[in-house]
């Protein structure tokens, strides 16, 4: 039979700070393999190194190219969050998992300051939404890992002038870390985490 099935990357992060699960990496786990509204999803493990990450997001394209890429991240924040933007600026508030801490840098000179997601995230935001899930837009993923990845995900993209849709989700932590941890930080189900995922990348089609 001819493969007429696209492919779909998902990232995830290793657990990093004071996490020792990221709820990330477990939903990128889980959907491994599986086939999803004509997707053939793989899933790849991104580090929470600062000098590792250009190498890892260069490796996606050259050995899958997929026609989209998913990145997910974790944030200790009560929703979903569809990242709209990505920002040339890498300011550690902590150090990353290679001990390096970069403060009030580019992230690639001579490179656009931002770059936006070409995927509908408004309408994305409402899909979630209509199903229960609690899901914003947010206009920054930070300054940390995970801007860095998507930023340097977006310039490879315009660069080479790839096809592949990407779009960063921060999730919010697993409820048995905050229990562990005993702070009052918000929290949502790895089952609610990974519904969000599963409905985005059905609600995208494959066309
Ligand atoms: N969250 C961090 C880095 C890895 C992760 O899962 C961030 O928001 O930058």
């Amino acid at each position: 039979m001819i493969e007429t099935l696209k492919i779909c990357t998902i990232t995830g992060f290793e657990p990093f700070s004071d996490w020792k699960v990221n709820p990330s990496r477990e939903i990128a786990r889980s959907l491994d393999g599986s086939i999803l509204n004509g997707y053939r999803i793989n899933s790849q493990l991104l580090s929470v190194k600062f000098e590792n990450l250009k190498k890892e997001i260069e490796l996606i394209f050259e050995n899958h190219l997929p026609h989209l890429l998913l990145m997910l991240g974790l944030s200790p924040s009560p929703v979903i969050r569809l990242e709209k933007i990505a920002i040339n600026w890498t300011h550690a508030r902590i150090k990353y998992n290679d001990g390096s801490q970069p403060r009030d840098q580019l992230i690639v000179s001579d490179a656009p300051l931002a770059y936006f997601t070409d995927l509908p995230v408004t309408q994305l935001e409402e899909t979630l939404r209509k199903k229960g899930i609690p899901c914003v837009i947010s206009p920054s993923a930070g300054s940390y890992a995970c801007n860095q990845a998507y930023f340097l995900a977006l310039h490879l993209k315009s660069f080479l002038r790839l096809p592949t849709k990407i779009l960063f989700i921060h999730v919010p932590p697993l409820p048995e870390e905050v229990a562990r941890k005993g702070t009052s930080e918000p929290s949502m189900s790895l089952e609610l985490s990974l519904k969000a995922v599963r409905l985005i990348i059905e609600s995208l089609g494959s066309n």
